[in-house]
């Protein structure tokens, strides 16, 4: 095997975050600026850092003692470092990230964390806006305001696009707004909101009515607004205190809605390709609608109208990225049953106060039903997953006493017994056969040692899926969105093995995640590999995740049939075993 290459800046870097995890442990100063001075140390090296490596130099350096070379010797000729891969695996993986905010340092992450729970940059802006951490001893109303002004400069400096998940729920509540407002005839979300991309930069409105003030009023006189930018005849901006967010409203005659939207719906790629279609037959197609080349305008009513005019089927909002959606519509081929929400009878994926969850078992049951849901998988985690409260056997079977207490206690749903069970670095499973053939629903993922090559994580992967009791692969290449790069694997080989093995592979709904991604989505339904959406629930509100899941199904083309908790619970868990 060849090492990877690492250079200077990473050692570095891996040093100062041993030194912060070490501060958040609560260990003495001095072991943790050791940490830190031997950063600046290689940082300062003039010479390369392999030779030093290799010719057993590193000691020989002032500020670096024998335990510290043996590490660092460890990750240039490596990769890895088995130590900061261990105390890594006691931390959440945001918690790195939410000491890089201005004036946090260890001592208030730590307190957030054992206190609140709160893990990442992103569950701590939820916290503020909820006014749960003025709570804590040493902070107050004021330093929540300064916190979410300190992540909107975070994430300016990295010049971040946002996530989907925390900009379509406000997106949502204006366009609600708008369609209220007096004389709106239409109104939708336009933009990468309405493709439900990843991540996006800003929201676009669309509204028809025959007078556009009011409604542009509506929008400028929003609650959450925090300045309007600019306002027209017939376009207003605003910026939302919420995330640093600017929304986009355009209101037109009814005549134009479907055009405008269709345009500022994108995507560019995707228009651009029907601009084309449209010269060929003598149209031009643009933000002002249809014109024949003589310069008359076609009626075009809705979008639906415009593909017509094309001879192509209808593309859902979803598929309009240049990815072959032109081709296959021209051909008729588009799949016209993608999944949707209304299809979904079960959630996958749920933690409770058992691991790391907020809510009880039969709060997460209540919070299913609401939602219209049949059944819900609970899945905590296992017990390699230090931080994350994994359960001991012991304790897995006092649940499943509590489980069939909360399935009499709530009729209509049922809780399916379920776990998240690690798999170590060997590819082998948390716990024994014996306890996992008890269980319903047995979802596999890796949370600790990220940090081994190509070769051995695809290989440790693999090595899971052969065993027989694992029905679905869980968040399967481990990206946080913008925060951490997926594990290096080979994604086209474990879809094979997937589709050979009968193992069922997860689609995360969880905004941050979305994992597995809308490509490889498509990549799995060409394998015949089954599906499941999944909400990632670690507490009762993060049911609505199911909704990015559904999303990100769609943006894979995957149908109905393939992903599998569209069927009822009984039928669900003989398609997970099925092929198995
Ligand atoms: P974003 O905002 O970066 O997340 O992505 P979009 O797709 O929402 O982009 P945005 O907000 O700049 O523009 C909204 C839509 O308007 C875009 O998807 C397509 C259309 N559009 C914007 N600029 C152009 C352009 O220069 N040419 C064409 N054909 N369409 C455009
Ligand atoms: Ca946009
Ligand atoms: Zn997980």
């Amino acid at each position: 095997m060849t090492a990877p290459i690492v250079d200077k800046a990473t050692v570095a870097q891996v040093l100062r975050d041993i030194s912060l995890l070490l501060q958040l442990q609560g260990e003495n100063g001095f072991r943790s600026r050791a940490y830190d001075m031997g950063a600046d140390r290689i940082l300062g090296l003039t010479q390369d850092l392999g030779a030093i490596v290799s010719e057993g130099r590193l000691e020989s350096l002032p500020g670096i003692g024998p335990a510290l070379a043996e590490k660092i010797s460890e990750l240039v000729t490596t990769g890895r470092m088995t130590y900061f891969e261990d105390l890594r695996a006691k931390f959440p993986p945001g918690l790195l990230d939410l000491m890089k905010l201005p004036d946090i340092g260890p001592r208030k992450v730590a307190a957030l964390w054992k206190e609140l729970g709160i893990g990442s940059v992103e569950e701590l802006e939820a916290a503020c806006r909820e006014g749960r951490v003025r709570e804590l001893k040493g902070f107050g109303a004021k330093s929540e305001a300064k916190i979410l002004e300190g992540i909107a400069l975070f994430r300016r400096a990295r010049g971040e696009r946002k996530l989907l998940g925390d900009v379509l729920p406000i997106a949502e509540a204006l366009l609600e707004r708008v369609r209220a407002s007096p004389g709106v005839v239409r109104a939708s979300l336009g933009g990468s909101v309405r493709r439900r991309a990843e991540t996006v930069s800003d929201v676009d409105i669309i509204a028809s009515a025959a007078v556009a003030g009011p409604v542009l009023d509506a929008l400028a006189t929003s609650p959450g607004v925090a300045t309007v930018l600019g306002k027209g005849d017939s376009k207003c901006s605003v910026r939302m205190e919420a995330g640093d967010l600017q929304v986009d409203l355009r209101v037109l005659p009814d005549e134009d809605f479907a055009t405008a939207l269709h345009h500022f719906t994108g995507s560019k790629a995707h228009h651009i390709r029907l601009r084309n279609l449209g010269h060929e037959r003598g149209m031009k197609i643009s933000e002002w609608g249809v014109h024949r080349d003589d310069g008359t305008k076609l009626q075009v009513n809705d979008e639906a109208a415009l593909y017509a005019l094309l001879d192509m089927q209808f593309v859902p909002p979803e598929l309009r990225e240049d990815n072959g959606e032109v081709e296959a519509a021209r051909a008729g081929k588009l799949p016209t049953d993608l999944v949707t929400m209304d299809d979904v009878q079960g959630a996958v994926h749920a933690h409770s106060t058992w691991s790391d969850g907020r809510n009880s078992l039969e709060e997460m049951a209540l919070a299913a039903k609401a939602l219209g849901l049949k059944y819900l998988t609970i899945t905590e985690h296992s017990e390699a997953a230090i931080y994350a409260g994994g359960l001991k056997v012991e304790a897995l079977k006092r649940q499943w006493e509590e489980i069939d207490r909360v399935n009499e206690a709530v009729p209509g749903m049922r809780l399916l017994k379920g776990i998240e069970v690690d798999i170590l670095e060997s590819g082998a499973l948390d716990y024994d056969d014996k306890v996992l053939e008890q269980l319903e629903v047995v979802i596999a993922s890796i949370h600790v040692r990220h940090g081994m090559d190509e070769e051995q994580m695809t290989r440790r992967v693999l090595t899971a899926m052969d065993n027989p009791h694992l029905h679905i692969l869980g968040h399967p290449t481990g990206r946080l969105i913008q925060s951490r790069e997926p594990y290096p694997l080979r994604m086209e080989d474990i879809l094979e093995h997937a589709a050979k093995r009968g193992v069922s592979v997860e689609i995360n709904g969880k905004p941050a995640r979305l994992d597995i991604k809308a490509e490889y989505v498509r990549k799995a339904t060409q394998l015949g590999v089954k599906l499941v959406v999944s909400c990632d629930a670690h507490r009762r509100e993060d049911l609505g995740n199911l909704a990015y899941a559904v999303a990100t199904a769609r943006r894979g083309w995957a149908r109905k049939q393939d992903v599998l908790n569209t069927l009822p619970a009984e039928r669900f868990l003989t398609a997970l075993r099925a092929g198995r």
